[in-house]
């Protein structure tokens, strides 16, 4: 029997990427058929998505499939989250699409609370602070493009807007939604009352769908170029919320470490705890598939090592980085990863040495030494952040579950274990892109639920355990 694909398009702040599933024997195979690179344009100081470029990226993959006679019976896309696209009352992109890193939103935390206080913020919504929270980004709109926003007919993010030029079909999806900080975790929709204390026109916004609505099919002018048709199925469009998904285990109560551009660290929920000793900590309730919540943090993640690559002019792998950060294991400075002055510096490497330098720390000089750095105060910061889930929680964990491309880092996992004298299970690094598929195949009954398709996805692939050392 001929295998029936389903593929993923899987876009994240560094790299996307086209993947095809099917069913082999009763283990999901995967296969990446395409790749290209991404990152937000610097124009005249403003941090930009190139959206155009990143649609014909979109494109070529699903002409590969075609190349390949592998043509997916249904599609998805996902993307990070808390990015927008405001469209006009032809359905036209407005002005710039805003990359989070951009400084625009500097102080509209402050704008923001003058409306409703952060305290009240968090108990209406559960979302952590993120000074680019969707929230704080169209708060900035207000000031920066009044006029733009005034003319925005819909608001849509990026998934959903890659989604729409697929299909002609515009909606909303629930998980990535929720990362604006304007929905409700109790009724799960958007938070009306809030968006009108917040002067944000609320016709903007269109009702939240959940992953597992079919989109629709391919417009007549894409089925030209790409050479098919297929459906298009609404994933956990937050990448997060995809790569969550694919947690090998069917366990309840799992510690998981989403490994890639962002740490992103926590447990699922199944009702949102919007306390105050989570506000504390910084805790996020994102919202996850089938309605569970991902009470998580957000930590800086592998962008701080994969933009000290870049600055080392890419000589070298993260492979090499890692095993030259083993070889410098000597060096005791430690760097408090979520600083801010680590989200969008000009170089990284300087803003490392200087964070050393005004701390009184041993300056890093190669790239081995500055590794180290990195690496082990990841895995510090890792360490604090269980310790807080499982204070707040009162639950001991045994494991960390470390999903996505951070996965296959052998030496941080190790440190990891190390640092929180737990088991860690690595793997799958294409976590996000099979939690993406996992929402299509359970659409087109392939799985009857999340847990049997967790337990194929616990069966299908390689996993590592690293276990405490030192
Ligand atoms: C990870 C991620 C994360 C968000 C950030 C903007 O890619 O989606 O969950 O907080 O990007």
């Amino acid at each position: 029997m001929k295998p029936v694909y389903y593929l993923a398009v899987d876009i994240g702040a560094s790299s996307g990427r086209h993947i095809l599933a099917s069913m082999d024997n009763g283990r999901m195979t995967i296969e990446e058929v395409y790749r290209f690179d991404n990152g937000m344009i610097n124009d005249n100081g403003n941090k930009l998505w190139d959206v155009d470029s990143l649609f014909a990226n979109i494109i070529e993959g699903m002409k590969k499939c075609k190349e390949l006679g592998k043509i997916p019976v249904s599609m998805s896309i996902d993307t990070w989250a808390v990015d927008y696209v405001l469209l006009d009352d032809n359905d036209k992109c407005i002005g710039n699409v805003y990359g989070y890193r951009d400084e625009r939103t500097d102080g509209m935390d402050e704008e923001v609370y003058k409306v409703i206080s952060e305290k009240e913020l968090y108990k209406r919504t559960g979302i952590q602070k993120q000074k680019f929270n969707t929230i704080y980004q169209l708060m900035s709109d207000k000031f920066i493009r009044p006029e733009q926003l005034k003319e925005a007919k819909t608001f849509i993010m990026l998934p959903d807007y890659f989604q729409f030029l697929l299909t002609g079909v515009k909606a909303s999806e629930y998980t990535n939604a929720t990362s604006t900080q304007l929905v409700n975790p109790e009724t799960k929709q958007w938070d009306y009352e809030l968006i009108d204390m917040l002067g944000i026109n609320r016709n903007m916004f269109m009702e939240l769908k959940q992953p597992g609505t079919i989109l629709g099919e391919l417009t007549d002018g894409i089925k030209k170029i790409v050479g098919y048709n297929t459906r298009v199925v609404m994933c956990a469009s937050h990448d997060t919320a995809s790569a969550v998904m694919a947690v090998p285990t069917v366990a309840d109560n799992v510690l998981y470490l989403s490994s890639g551009t962002w740490s992103l660290m926590g447990t699922e929920l199944l009702k949102a705890r919007c306390d105050e000793k989570s506000q504390v900590c910084n805790f996020t309730n994102e919202g996850g598939y089938d309605y569970r919540f991902r009470y998580l943090k957000n930590i800086m993640g592998l962008w701080i090592i994969q933009s000290v690559r870049h600055e080392f002019e890419d000589r070298y792998t993260f492979a090499e980085l890692c095993k030259e950060a083993e070889e410098t294991d000597y060096i005791t400075s430690r760097i408090d990863v979520n600083n801010k002055c680590f989200l969008a510096p000009e170089n990284m490497t300087e803003a490392i040495k200087s964070y050393c330098n005004n701390n009184d720390l041993i300056i890093p000089d190669t790239a081995g030494e500055i590794a180290a750095v990195v690496y082990k105060s990841l895995a510090d910061s890792y360490a604090d952040t269980v310790m807080q889930i499982e204070k707040n929680l009162d639950i001991t964990y045994d494991a960390i579950y470390v999903i996505g491309g951070g996965a296959n880092a052998g030496y941080l996992n190790q440190l990891t274990a190390d640092s929180t004298g737990k088991t860690v299970v690595a793997g799958p690094a294409e976590a996000t892109a099979i939690g993406n598929i996992m929402a299509q195949m359970i659409a087109d009954s392939v799985f009857k639920n999340l847990k049997e398709a967790r337990a194929c996805v616990r069966d299908s692939f390689d996993i590592k355990r690293f276990e405490q050392k030192r």
